[in-house]
């Protein structure tokens, strides 16, 4: 059961973030509604959030996923792999190190928290164009010694690992058609987004409920096969900052 999380504002230049989109101009009114109604829907679910103000001159800091991997054991600060998102890491630092003993991932490693997909007791760690094997390899170490097991995926395709692939419990992975054959998955059950669902591969299972973005009625109908109550978010704006609906908390 996860009964914190950590968030943080959008600032008012968060529509300066890095982005691929071609999704049209986010607007400020609405991704701070968007930002409100997603962290309540944590508060409902008994869950204690830690909000941080807006980090000037960060504008994809309100992603804070990306700054941090959070087990009940430790937390791994990143290192992101985008240059205008390093330092980051630094202003998280401080509030994990209140829950959790803290180490970093350090140079030349890189490491972005949405490259890490926590299977039980078991991590996939993505190797992206932000997260290099260095970095992987770096969190691993810290894994192992408090009886994780891990493994590096390639990803070639999307973001960040858990833009394509995220746990729904029950040995099941959400996953994108690009993903669902690989070999390093075959191991669990998968259900596979439509193709023109791929932004919903990215659904969060907190406290047993299953919170998944709004408008993927395809995705959400296979997700009601699993029996948890599914919470639909909007999460527009961020989606047109390339952010998936995870990229917003630490949960722990
Ligand atoms: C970035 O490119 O870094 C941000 N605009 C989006 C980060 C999304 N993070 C995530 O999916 N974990």
């Amino acid at each position: 059961m996860f009964t914190q999380v950590i968030a943080r504002l959008p600032g008012a230049d968060f529509a300066k973030g890095l982005t691929t989109a071609a999704l049209g101009a986010p607007d400020y009114n609405l991704i701070m509604q968007q930002h409100a109604d997603y962290l309540h829907t944590f508060e409902r679910l008994g869950i204690a959030v830690t909000l941080l103000p807006a980090l000037p001159g960060y504008p994809d800091a309100y992603f804070v996923e990306d700054t941090a991997v959070v087990t009940p054991e430790l937390a791994v600060i990143a290192r992101p792999g985008a240059a205008a998102r390093q330092g980051e890491e630094d202003s998280i630092e401080p509030v994990l190190a209140r829950f959790r003993p803290t180490v970093r991932i350090e140079s030349p490693g890189t490491l972005d928290g949405g490259d890490v997909l926590m299977v039980e007791r078991h991590f996939f760690i993505g190797v992206s164009e932000r997260t290099n094997a260095e970095g992987a390899a770096q969190l691993g170490a810290f894994l192992e010694p408090h009886g994780y097991t891990w493994q590096a995926v390639p990803v070639a395709a999307g973001l960040h690992l858990k833009s394509s692939v995220t746990y729904v419990g029950q040995n099941t992975l959400l996953i994108t058609p690009t993903f669902a054959d690989r070999p390093e998955f075959a191991n669990y059950a998968r259900l596979v987004v439509p193709a023109e669902e791929e932004y919903a591969a990215n659904t969060l299972l907190v406290n047993e409920h299953l919170i998944t973005p709004a408008g993927f009625p395809r995705t959400r109908h296979l997700l009601e096969t699993l029996g948890y109550p599914v919470i639909e978010q909007a999460v527009s704006e961020p989606r047109k900052m390339d952010g998936g609906l995870s990229c917003m908390t630490l949960r722990f």
